[in-house]
C-alpha cells in the first residue's frame, strides 16, 4: 500500500542532478527557428504604422508576424475576449507585445527583434488603484456578495469603525520562465510543448488562431518548472505566437522569455487595495460589515473577475458576519495584466478579515486572539457564509485549542509583554491566524477530469491524466492512488506526459484541486481494470468474483494465488482490454455568478498560523523567530509532499507579504524586472524554529480521494500571521487604540516609517 505513505518525488532526484527534461532542454528539432517579441515602449497608445522591414533584412531573420497575419481570430481571453495574442490598434502598458520575430538563432531575433519601427499616438494611462477607482475604470462589471441587511445592522451597531489597507503584488518568479516548442507535423496539424498549466485551453486557443480544428492540434506538457497560477492563463501568449509562426514558416519555432522578458510582459498576483466599514459590540463581536475590495488588474480582464470573486467568497475567512455586503471592483490599469497567483484572491480577502478583527481588537484593547475565538463560524445559526453556503464539518476552535496549548500561546504573549515593556529598540510581536479555504473551482464547470489507465502484460501500469506537475507532486500522488487500487509497489506505475490527445477538455491544474480530481478519476480507471481482471481471475480460479483479492502484489483467493503480471498477461490471452478511462465530476456545488449565491466549495481546508517576530526600530530590520503551523490536509496522501507544500507555500507567502516589492515609474515601466531588484525569500529565509504539524486523524468527510484535502494554495495565507506580528510588534509603539498603518509588504524601509508612525501618536 503506498497511499498515506512519504514517498519522495517522483522526479526529485532528477531535479537536483539536472536530468528533468524541461521544454528548453529538449533536443532541437531539425530548422528550429527562435523567437523573439517586439513590445511597447508606450503604457497606451494607438498603434500607426508598424516598419519591421530593417527586422526583416537582419541576419538570420526567417519571419515576422503582427496582428494582420493572425488567420483566425486574433484574441486569446481566457474568460472575456478583447484580448489580441497582437493587438492591431492599441498598446495597453510597457512591454505589451505588439510583433514577433523568427530567426535561426535566439540572438538573431533578439537582435532582429530590436530594428523594428513601430508608430504609436501616446494616450494617457492610468497606474493607480485608487485613481482607476474613481474613474471607474474597470476590465469587468463590479459585484457584490451580500447576506442580509448591512447598512442596517452598522447603523445599529454600539461601535463602529472603518479601516483600510493596502497590499502589493508579486511576481510568481517561477525557475522556469515561459517557453514553447511548436512543430508543424503531418497534415497541416501542430504539435506545442508549453509550459502551462492548462494545455487544453493552449489548444483551444491556438485551433481559434490558426482556424485549425482543435483535432489538429496538440499540446504536450511533462513538467514545469514552477507556475504558481502564472501558467494558468498566460502560457496562451508565448504558445500562441511560436504557433503562429510555425504555421506561417512551417518549421518549428521556439519562444522562451528571459527573465527580464518575462517580468515585464507577464501578469502578476493582483495588488488589492481593502476598505471596510465595521460594527461590533463590546466584547468585539462583529454585528455588521460592509467591504470594498478593489484589485489593481492591469490592462485586460483575464482571470480577474475569477480572482475577485474567490477574494469576496474568502473575506470572511473564518468568522461569521451576521450581516455583510461585500463589493469587489476589478480596476483597469495601464499595467501587465495580473492573473492567477497561488490562492487566487483569497489571501487578500483573508487579510481584509483579519485586519479588519485586529482593529477591532485594537479599538477595545482586547486581545486579538479572544476576539478571533468570539467571532468563528459555529453552530445555531452562526454558520451561513457571505455567499449562503452552509459552513460544515469546521475544524478552527478545535486546532486553535490544539494550538493554544502546542505553541504555549498564551505564556508568550505574556513574555512578549514583558520584554516589550523593557526594551525600547527591539520589539517583538505575536499573531495567529487561521485560515478556511474553500476547495472547487468557483466556476463549476471547470470542476471535472478525465484519465486513462493502461495495464501491460508484464503487469507495468502506464498512467495518463489531465493535471499538470509543476513540481506540486501531483504526478506521484495518482501514481500512489493506482498503486493503491491494484495493490502494486509504486515502482510498476508510472506517469506519462500530458497531452491533449490523450485526455480531452481537461480543466487547468489550478485552484489545489490537481489531486482531488484527476487522482479521482485515475482511481475510477484503475477500479474499471481490475474489475476486470477479478473476473478473469474468478473464473481461473473457479471461485466467485467477490472473493478475488488484490494485495501485496498479487491476487488470491482462498488457497489459489497468482502474481499481478500472470493476471495481465492471461487477461490479454483472454481477450480482455487492459485500457479504461476514467472520468470524475464533483458532487454538490453550484454557484450562480449573477447573485453570488451556492454552494461554491464542496469541503474546506483549514490551517492555523502562530507567528512571532522581533523588529529593530532603528532600522526596520526585522526577524521570524518562531512560526507554529497546525494544517488540515484531510488524511494526507503523502505527509513529506504535503508537509514540503506547506512549507513552500508558506516561505512564498511570506516573501509577498515581507519582502517582494514591484516598482514602476511614472511613465509606467516596471523597474523590477530581474532578481537584482526584486528580492524572492529563499530557504534561508525561514524561520529559525519552524515547526509543521499535519491535523490527525483528519479524514476528510467529503468522498474525496482516500479522503484526502487539497492542499497546494491554503498554507500560502498563513504567513498573514507574520504580517499582522509585525503590526503588533510595531503597535507596542503607539498609543492604544492607534489604528495600524503597515501596509505590505512590509519591507524595511516600510516599517521604520510605521514605527515613526507609531511613535509620533504618543503624547
Ligand atoms: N508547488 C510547486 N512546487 N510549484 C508550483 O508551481 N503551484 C501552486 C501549488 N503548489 C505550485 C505548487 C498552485 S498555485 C496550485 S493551484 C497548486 O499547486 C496546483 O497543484 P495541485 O492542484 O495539484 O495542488
Ligand atoms: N482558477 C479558477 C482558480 O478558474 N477558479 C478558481 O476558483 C481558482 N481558484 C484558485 C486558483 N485558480
Ligand atoms: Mo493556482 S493560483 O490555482 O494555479
Amino acid at each position: 500500500a503506498t497511499v498515506g505513505h512519504s514517498v519522495s518525488h517522483d522526479s526529485a532526484a532528477r531535479h537536483v542532478d539536472g536530468r528533468a527534461v524541461f521544454i528548453d532542454d529538449l533536443p532541437e528539432p531539425r530548422d528550429l527557428l527562435h523567437a523573439h517579441l517586439v513590445t511597447s515602449p508606450w503604457a497606451h497608445a494607438r498603434l500607426g504604422a508598424v516598419d519591421l522591414s530593417a527586422c526583416l533584412t537582419a541576419p538570420g531573420v526567417v519571419a515576422v508576424v503582427t496582428a494582420a497575419d493572425v488567420p483566425g481570430v486574433n484574441d486569446i481571453g481566457a474568460i472575456f475576449k478583447g484580448e489580441p495574442l497582437l493587438p492591431a490598434e492599441f498598446a495597453e502598458y510597457v512591454g505589451h507585445p505588439v510583433a514577433a520575430v523568427a530567426a535561426t538563432t535566439p540572438e538573431a531575433a533578439r537582435h532582429a527583434a530590436s530594428l523594428a519601427r513601430i508608430d504609436g499616438e501616446p494616450l494617457p494611462a492610468v497606474f493607480d488603484v485608487r485613481n482607476a477607482l474613481e474613474k471607474e475604470h474597470y476590465v469587468c462589471a463590479p459585484m457584490t456578495m451580500a447576506r442580509g441587511d448591512a447598512a442596517r445592522a452598522l447603523a445599529a451597531a454600539p461601535f463602529r469603525l472603518q479601516g483600510e489597507t493596502e497590499i502589493g503584488g508579486q511576481d510568481h518568479f517561477y525557475l522556469e520562465t515561459h517557453v514553447a516548442l511548436a512543430t508543424p507535423v503531418d497534415g497541416g496539424a501542430l504539435h506545442i510543448y508549453s509550459s502551462t498549466q492548462h494545455p487544453t485551453e493552449v489548444q483551444h486557443l491556438i485551433s481559434h488562431i490558426l482556424g485549425l480544428p482543435q483535432a489538429a492540434v496538440t499540446v504536450e506538457v511533462r513538467r514545469l518548472g514552477g507556475a504558481f497560477g502564472g501558467k494558468e492563463s498566460q502560457a496562451s501568449l508565448v504558445a500562441g505566437i511560436a504557433s503562429l509562426l510555425a504555421w506561417k514558416t512551417g518549421r518549428p519555432v521556439k519562444l522562451r522569455l528571459d527573465r527580464d522578458d518575462d517580468m515585464t510582459i507577464t501578469g502578476k498576483r493582483h495588488g488589492f487595495l481593502l476598505r471596510w466599514d465595521v460594527g461590533f459590540d463590546q466584547e468585539g463581536r462583529i454585528l455588521g460589515v460592509d467591504m470594498q475590495l478593489a484589485a489593481g488588474c492591469g490592462w485586460s480582464a483575464d482571470l480577474s473577475s475569477s480572482v475577485m470573486s474567490r477574494a469576496l467568497s474568502h473575506a470572511d475567512n473564518a468568522y461569521f458576519y451576521p450581516a455583510a455586503r461585500i463589493r469587489g471592483f476589478c480596476c483597469k490599469t495601464n499595467l501587465q495584466s495580473n492573473t492567477a497567483f497561488r490562492g487566487f484572491g483569497a489571501p487578500q480577502g483573508v487579510i481584509a478579515a483579519e485586519a479588519m478583527l485586529d482593529d477591532i481588537a485594537h479599538h477595545l484593547g482586547r486581545d486579538p486572539l479572544a476576539v478571533r475565538k468570539l467571532n468563528f463560524y459555529g453552530t445555531g445559526g452562526r454558520d451561513l457564509t457571505p455567499y449562503h453556503q452552509t459552513v460544515e464539518h469546521f475544524r478552527l476552535p478545535a486546532m486553535l485549542e490544539h494550538l493554544e496549548r502546542s505553541a504555549d500561546l498564551a505564556e508568550r504573549r505574556q513574555a512578549i509583554d514583558a520584554f516589550n515593556a523593557k526594551s525600547p529598540v527591539i520589539r517583538k510581536g505575536l499573531a495567529t491566524v487561521p485560515v478556511k479555504f474553500g476547495v472547487s473551482f468557483n466556476n463549476p464547470m471547470l470542476n471535472q477530469a478525465g484519465a486513462l489507465v493502461m495495464a501491460y502484460t508484464d503487469g507495468s501500469i502506464l498512467v495518463n491524466h489531465g493535471g499538470i506537475e509543476m513540481g506540486q507532486g501531483l504526478y506521484v500522488k495518482v501514481a500512489q492512488v493506482v498503486a493503491e487500487v491494484f495493490q502494486v509497489p509504486l515502482s510498476t506505475v508510472q506517469v506519462s506526459s500530458t497531452r491533449t490527445d490523450k485526455v480531452p477538455n481537461t480543466s487547468p491544474t489550478a485552484a489545489s484541486s490537481g489531486t482531488d480530481l484527476n487522482g479521482m478519476a485515475a482511481q475510477l480507471a484503475a477500479e474499471t481494470i481490475r474489475e476486470r481482471m477479478a473476473g478473469v481471475a474468478a473464473e481461473r480460479f473457479g471461485v466467485p468474483v467477490e472473493e478475488i483479492e488484490f494485495k501485496n502484489g498479487e491476487i488470491r483467493s482462498g488457497n489459489h494465488h497468482m502474481e499481478f503480471a500472470e493476471l495481465t498477461a492471461l487477461c490479454h490471452a483472454q481477450r480482455v482490454s487492459l485500457s479504461a478511462n476514467g472520468y470524475y465530476r464533483t458532487p454538490k456545488i453550484h454557484f450562480d455568478g449573477k447573485t453570488m449565491t451556492g454552494h461554491p466549495f464542496l469541503y474546506y481546508s483549514h490551517g492555523l498560523a502562530a507567528a512571532e517576530v522581533a523588529i529593530d526600530t532603528l532600522t526596520g530590520e526585522w526577524k521570524a523567530l518562531r512560526v507554529d503551523i497546525l494544517h488540515d490536509v484531510g488524511r494526507s496522501l503523502n505527509p513529506a509532499i504535503d508537509r514540503g507544500q506547506i512549507e513552500g507555500a508558506f516561505l512564498q507567502g511570506m516573501g509577498w507579504l515581507t519582502m517582494e516589492e514591484l516598482v514602476w515609474d511614472k511613465e509606467g515601466r516596471l523597474l523590477t524586472h530581474a532578481p537584482s531588484t526584486y528580492k524572492i525569500p529563499t530557504a534561508r529565509d525561514l524561520p529559525a524554529d519552524l515547526r509543521v504539524e499535519l491535523l490527525a486523524n483528519a479524514d476528510n468527510p467529503e468522498a474525496t480521494v482516500y479522503r484526502s484535502k487539497a492542499v497546494g494554495e491554503p498554507p500560502l495565507i498563513l504567513a498573514v500571521s507574520v504580517w499582522l506580528a509585525l503590526r503588533d510588534a510595531v503597535a507596542s509603539l503607539a498609543a492604544p487604540g492607534a489604528p495600524a498603518t503597515l501596509g505590505a509588504p512590509a519591507t524595511p524601509e516600510h516599517i521604520l516609517a510605521a514605527v515613526e508612525a507609531a511613535r509620533a501618536t504618543l503624547p
